[in-house]
């Protein structure tokens, strides 16, 4: 099935660049997904094409107003004609934190739709009566939601069927598997006085297995040791990576 991705935005043009490059490009032209820019701005219902505004009660910063989105929004729905309720994503610091969980998630969805905030924010209706998610892509603060809504992009669509060639599937990856990956070498054997492993070049599988998921682990201990926690390892497979 083709996953209809709508990205709602005052910048479009910071957008369109990374969606005609590589990946992105082959899994629009193959109609694995349909992925469509929409400046809002179009949407604003007065003459000056408003879609900020200053927030009741005082407070620094502008806003993005309701109505243009409410209305943007309208409009990519009517457009897709779809039976299916789309998934409408708030991209906001505010919200839960994206991972390969929701990536795979939102991969099993028909359609999507981001909104991309600038300014300080969103009126707080778009999040209680449109957007079905809030996502941010981790803890700083950015100056506008594209970026991070193509953080999002960029993730599902490289899990749907096809887009990445057999040899890279996402099976491998890391973080699907809750650790990170082992590492890897390529030729040559020897660069500078630095060789590949030994165990690499035996040929034995077991060994080489047995030595990928020491290696995992230890690379998971030192860079990540909040996942590491979490990993069902027996005590002795524990302390030989701790130590
Ligand atoms: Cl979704 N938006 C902005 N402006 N900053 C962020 C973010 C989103 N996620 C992390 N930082």
């Amino acid at each position: 099935h083709v996953l209809h991705l709508d990205i709602l935005s005052l910048f479009p043009e910071a957008i369109e660049p990374y969606l005609s490059s590589s990946v992105l490009a082959r899994a629009k032209r193959t109609g694995t997904v349909d992925i469509c820019v929409t400046n809002f701005r179009d949407f604003s219902e007065d003459r000056h094409k408003t879609v900020d505004d200053y927030p009741f009660g005082g407070g620094a910063g502008m806003l993005l107003k309701a109505p243009p989105l409410f209305a943007a929004v309208d409009h990519v729905r009517a457009l897709r004609n779809l039976e299916y309720a789309p998934r409408v994503i708030m991209m906001t610091p505010q919200g839960r934190t994206f991972n390969q969980a929701v990536a795979r998630e939102l991969k099993k969805e028909r359609h999507l739709i981001f909104l991309c905030g600038h300014y300080e924010g969103f009126d707080d209706r778009v999040r209680q009566h449109l957007a079905t998610d809030e996502l941010s892509i981790g803890d700083f603060v950015l100056t506008g939601g594209e970026l991070a809504a193509l953080v999002v992009v960029d993730a599902v669509v490289r899990l749907m069927p096809g887009v990445l060639g057999n040899e890279e599937s996402p099976k491998q990856d890391s973080h699907e598997n809750g650790m990170l990956e082992y590492p890897q070498y390529t030729r040559p054997r020897k660069f500078r006085e630095w060789e590949v492993p030994e165990v690499l070049l035996s040929g034995h599988h077991e060994n080489i297995e047995a030595w990928r998921r020491r290696e995992a682990l230890a690379n998971t201990c030192r860079n990540r040791p909040d996942l590491f926690m979490k990993l069902p390892l027996d005590e002795r497979e524990r302390s030989e990576i701790v130590r």
